[in-house]
């Protein structure tokens, strides 16, 4: 009997390989906290109906939420958000001479009743942590593991203003 794939509570979709170098940034992320993930290539213009399938099997898979970055005419965010009722994370990212103003827009400007949750140009990190806060509200040792996380950002800070107070 085949072995069951194990359940990815995250997907992370991307229009193109050349959108991986910055869409890792939200694998990492989620790595960090432990979230498995699932990743993949596939395009809202070029293989609409791959996309379709996946995103409406997902929570067969175990999927709450997606993450999906686009460069251009990004509207595989929205494609997505299309065909679920699962929170949809759109990445804009900066693939020609727009630098990503394109995708923002195009990511950003959804219809009334379909939400893209749109983080900065290139922003997959941040799209990484906020996919973890959304799981984070029914999972209390995600929730415990992002109270670590605040902490030790403010630390950071912290400590670079103790190093300026010393340079004055
Ligand atoms: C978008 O167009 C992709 O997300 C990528 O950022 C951009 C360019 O894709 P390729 O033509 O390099 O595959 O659909």
């Amino acid at each position: 009997m085949a072995k069951a794939k194990p359940k990815t509570p995250v997907a992370v979709m991307m229009g193109s390989d050349a959108d991986w170098k910055t869409m890792s940034g939200a694998v990492a992320q989620l790595r960090d906290f432990g979230v498995a993930c699932d990743v993949q290539i596939m395009s809202a213009h070029r293989t609409p109906d791959s996309v379709a399938d996946y995103v409406e099997s997902a929570p067969r898979r175990g999927v709450r939420v997606f993450v999906v970055g686009a460069g251009a005419a990004a509207h595989l965010a929205g494609v997505v958000a299309a065909h679920t009722s699962l929170p949809v994370i759109g990445v804009p990212l900066d693939a020609t001479s727009l630098q990503g103003m394109d995708a923002l827009l195009a990511t950003v400007q959804m219809p009334s009743g379909v939400p893209v949750a749109t983080v900065a140009i290139g922003g997959a990190a941040n799209a990484g942590i906020l996919a973890v806060q959304i799981l984070a509200v029914s999972d209390a040792g995600l929730a415990s593991a992002l109270k670590r996380f605040k902490k030790a950002l403010a630390r950071k800070v912290e400590a670079r203003n103790a190093k300026l107070q010393e340079q004055l």
